[in-house]
């Protein structure tokens, strides 16, 4: 098969890394967005997200015509759909989100118009277990004239398969080209057809299966690192009863062999780690009161935190009854959802100081060094620097082990540390 060029259709997190690439290995790339915005961002060699190495290649591909972006499809010889699969968390059964696919369905109608014969279709959002089966299904609604795998196995004139992204936000430019890829073609021909177009860029191993086997490992990736997460977290919280260091216990713990015990923290943020589980959950509630469980922990460490800050504001004001709440400093150190980024949405860390801020009578100051400006929910607390919050602080709450953070050491005051960084006072 000659690959003239590729479409991606949604350039968010995935889709523009991954027109980039095949860019950058000069195939000519139509990026596809919704957004006027992210389409003239691009065009004008520019990026709307935050990601490492992004930008520079970004910037390349178009001043060299490899990549350029549209608000509409335009025929191309493969399509990968990198769109947003949320949850909606308001219907059917209110204890358990389920899936929305209204942007894979519009995607995949969109391009549906300008498919031809020999086109590949792949879908490469996160997605519960059958999507690939319904997009062929939409795909076939809109293209009478052209036969389909589904009906027609490898002589199909559309290939289509499903095969999820794994990279890491933070190094997704090293990851897109190092990791394996598995590929889940709905026939042979299909997943064969895939594996010659990623192979373009990707360096680790195509591995093949079937399409739903390949969107269920996705979802055990993820639910497996969320499982292994609460462990940790319910771990903090025991530790936090019994009186124990909860990261020295770890510590030793995983000196077994076979013991690998995850880190506990604030709770579980980002796009995927705190989403995808519920994917499982929604489609098959029975079977899976584990993840389920997970799920529940991890949603419910940022409460338990503000709960700790509670007491200690409480303890504050027993221990100096001449004081009000207003003479308490406190100071939030990390705001983004994981270390060493500048992503606050869906972030614990964000969520715990926009509590904090609204049950605190006294200064909020916030420390986030990957960020200029608070986002508006933050108003009401003070973005500061780490060196003046670490001398005016009475109560330092740790949430995000950024690196930075990692060679300082508050040395007045309280600490409510929930990355075990600042040793001893931690949960
Ligand atoms: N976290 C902990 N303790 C840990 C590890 C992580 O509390 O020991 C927290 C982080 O602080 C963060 C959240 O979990 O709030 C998620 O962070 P992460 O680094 O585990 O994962 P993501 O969301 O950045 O990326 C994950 C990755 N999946 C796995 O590692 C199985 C990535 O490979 C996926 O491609 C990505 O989800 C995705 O897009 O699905």
């Amino acid at each position: 098969m000659t690959i003239n060029s590729i479409s991606v259709i949604g350039l968010g997190y995935i889709g523009l890394p991954t027109a980039a690439m095949f860019a950058s290995r000069k195939v000519k790339v139509i990026g596809v967005d919704i957004s006027q915005y992210v389409v003239d961002t691009i065009n004008a060699g520019g990026i709307h997200i935050v990601e490492p190495d992004l930008d520079v290649m970004v910037k390349s591909a178009v001043y060299e015509n490899y990549l350029r972006a549209s608000t509409c499809p335009e025929p191309a010889d493969a399509f990968f759909i990198a769109v947003p699969t949320p949850f909606l968390t308001n219907g059917g059964d209110c204890d358990v989100p389920s899936p929305d696919l209204q942007f894979v369905e519009s995607a995949a109608r969109s391009i549906a118009k300008v498919l031809k014969k020999g086109d590949l279709v792949v879908l490469e959002s996160t997605s519960p277990v059958g999507t690939t089966e319904k997009m062929a299904k939409w795909l076939a609604e809109e293209r009478t004239d052209l036969t389909f795998p589904q009906n027609h196995g490898d002589d199909s004139d559309i290939r289509i398969a499903y095969c999820p992204e794994r990279v890491l936000p933070g190094d997704v430019v090293r990851e897109l080209v190092s990791n394996d890829r598995v590929i889940g073609g709905l026939s042979k021909k299909c997943s064969e057809v895939a594996i010659a177009i990623y192979e373009i860029f990707v360096e680790g191993t195509c591995v093949v299966t079937d399409a739903r086997t390949a969107e269920m490992s996705k979802l055990t990736e993820n639910a497996s690192r969320d499982v292994g997460i609460a462990f940790a977290n319910e771990l903090s919280i025991i530790c936090d009863t019994v009186d124990i260091d909860v990261w020295e216990l770890i510590r030793l713990a995983n000196l077994h062999p076979r013991v690998n015990i995850l880190k506990p923290g604030p709770g579980v943020g980002g796009h995927c780690i705190a989403v995808d589980p519920w994917f499982i959950v929604s489609k098959t509630p029975e079977q899976a009161p584990l993840i389920h469980t997970a799920r529940k922990v991890n949603d419910s460490k940022p409460a338990w935190v503000v709960g700790k800050v509670k007491i200690a504001i409480a303890n504050f004001l027993l221990d100096n009854p001449q004081k009000t709440a207003k003479d308490l400093t406190i100071a939030c150190y990390g705001l983004a959802f994981k270390p060493d980024i500048d992503d606050l949405r869906e972030s614990p860390a964000s969520d715990i100081a926009k509590s904090i801020i609204e049950i605190h009578a006294g200064s909020v100051l916030l420390v986030e060094p990957h960020i200029k400006e608070l986002p508006e929910e933050l108003n009401g607390g003070l973005l500061s620097n780490m060196s003046s919050a670490l001398s005016a602080a009475d109560l330092h709450v740790m949430l995000v082990d950024h690196d930075i953070f990692k060679s300082v050491q508050p040395m007045i005051g309280k600490i409510i540390d929930t990355k075990g960084i600042w040793k001893p006072l931690t949960f």
